[in-house]
């Protein structure tokens, strides 16, 4: 075997270096969304949009009659578990305080 004839796995290639980057995914969001229905108080609902979604007192209002008018409207978008915990806390308090009010979570 001559001196330019090496028997080594690299001679010859092109020394193009290739860097792999781990495939990263953004962590999905998910839709809180409130349903309405004929007997939770308007009050309750508007009191739970202060407490658990941090909005105004006009924010909460209108997300209030929204879904009041509509059926169905988003009071938030979370992270998986903020949008779990966020309906847990929302249906607790309402059936303390024996109301039928409905929260569900949607992927967005
Ligand atoms: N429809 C209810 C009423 O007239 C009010 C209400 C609004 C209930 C929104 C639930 O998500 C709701 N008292």
């Amino acid at each position: 075997m001559s001196e330019n004839q090496k028997d080594d796995d690299d001679y010859g290639k092109t020394g193009v270096l290739t860097k792999t980057r781990p495939k990263t995914k953004k962590p999905s969001m998910y839709k809180v969304l409130m349903l309405n229905d004929d007997y939770t108080p308007m009050d309750f609902v508007v009191h739970v949009l202060l407490t658990y979604f941090q909005k105004t007192e006009d924010e909460a209002v209108q997300v209030m009659l929204n879904v009041h008018q509509k059926g169905v409207g988003i009071c938030g978008v979370y992270s998986f578990e903020i949008a779990e915990t966020k309906v847990m806390q929302v249906t607790d308090n309402a059936r303390r305080n024996e109301h039928p009010l409905q929260c569900t979570l949607e992927k967005e």
